[in-house]
């Protein structure tokens, strides 16, 4: 079947600060990754449970866990590869807004992992977005980050 997915501009709203190439090469990786990225995990989801819930869309390669780089432990996102496009479009399309934790996850496509992407790029350690939240998130470890401090 003809993908669904060959508008590089409606592949994904993220773009990485760090992605080491021209706007045309990361259009290019979003294209034909076999990577994802899950977006809003509560910091308790376990590999085992991303395992479980990623299978669905196909044979899973490897699963890097996103870490806080300061307490090395989950910070609420992770990588998941894929061996085929197909399998990872399926799991953009069927898996992103499924509940884990009782939260809603967002799958989104990714242009490929590198050693150091497991890393919260956040100045307390944990991930960017997650430091300028306002709300009490206990599954995400209350009030963000930046919020606490004041
Ligand atoms: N494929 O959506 C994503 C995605 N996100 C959110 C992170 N990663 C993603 N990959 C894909 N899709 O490897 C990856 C990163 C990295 C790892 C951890 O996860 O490529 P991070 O989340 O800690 O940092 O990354 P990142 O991604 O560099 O930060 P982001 O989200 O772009 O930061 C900007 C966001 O933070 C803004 O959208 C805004 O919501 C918030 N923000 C930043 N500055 C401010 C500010 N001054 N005021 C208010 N909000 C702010």
């Amino acid at each position: 079947m003809a993908s669904l997915f060959k508008d590089p501009s409606k592949l994904s709203a993220y773009r990485d600060r760090r992605f080491p190439g021209s706007q045309e090469d990361f259009e290019h990786a979003l294209l034909t990754s076999i990577t994802v990225y899950v977006g809003n995990m509560s910091f308790y989801s376990t590999e085992e449970q991303v395992y479980e819930l990623f299978s669905r869309a196909g044979e899973i390669k490897k699963i890097i866990m996103g870490l806080d780089k300061n307490s090395k432990t989950p910070c609420g996102f992770c990588f998941v590869l894929y061996y085929s496009r197909e399998d990872t479009e399926d799991a953009v399309k069927y898996i992103s807004g499924t509940i884990l934790d009782d939260r809603p996850i967002r799958v989104d496509f990714d242009w490929g992992f590198q050693e150091g992407r497991q890393w919260g790029r956040g100045r307390s350690g944990g991930q960017v977005r997650d430091e300028y939240r306002t709300n009490y998130d206990p599954a995400r470890g209350g009030y963000g980050k930046l919020v606490q401090r004041e």
